[in-house]
């Protein structure tokens, strides 16, 4: 059984921050624990927009706090986000994250799972790492 605190992810290189401060990832399962995917907790600033595609992975995440927006970029649709709101990336959809009037808590799930410290290249994709 594997068992961890997020106190003693925060401030280690398993917590990782967008280069432009917008959010910051806490990575609590990797691929080398060998559940199949990976599970983060993500933390989305406020009043910050990402740009994200991630083109290698699907991702599930569950907004837990806070509050922001996931606008759909191929067809504009925004939806609001809030603590039990869960979007699945199942189409590897393109979108542009928003954090609202508050920092946003998110618990993310990865298929495949990350190996450890990637972070959004300019495209807002994650490198396959195999
Ligand atoms: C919700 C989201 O996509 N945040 C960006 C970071 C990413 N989910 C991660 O690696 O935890």
């Amino acid at each position: 059984m594997i068992v961890r605190d997020i106190k003693n992810i925060i401030g280690t290189d398993k917590e990782i921050h967008a280069k432009d401060g917008q959010w910051c990832s806490r990575r609590m399962l990797l691929k080398d624990d060998g559940m199949g995917y990976s599970f983060h907790e993500t933390i989305i600033r406020a009043n910050t927009k990402t740009h994200i595609h991630y083109q290698n992975h699907l991702e599930a995440v569950y907004c837990v706090g806070g509050n922001g927006k996931i606008e759909e970029i191929k067809n504009g649709k925004v939806h609001e986000l809030h603590d039990g709101v869960m979007y699945a990336l199942n189409e590897h959809d393109e979108h542009y994250l928003y954090g609202g009037t508050e920092d946003m808590r998110m618990i993310c799930v990865f298929n495949p799972p990350l190996k450890g410290t990637e972070n959004h290249d300019e495209n807002g994709v994650y490198p396959l790492e195999d």
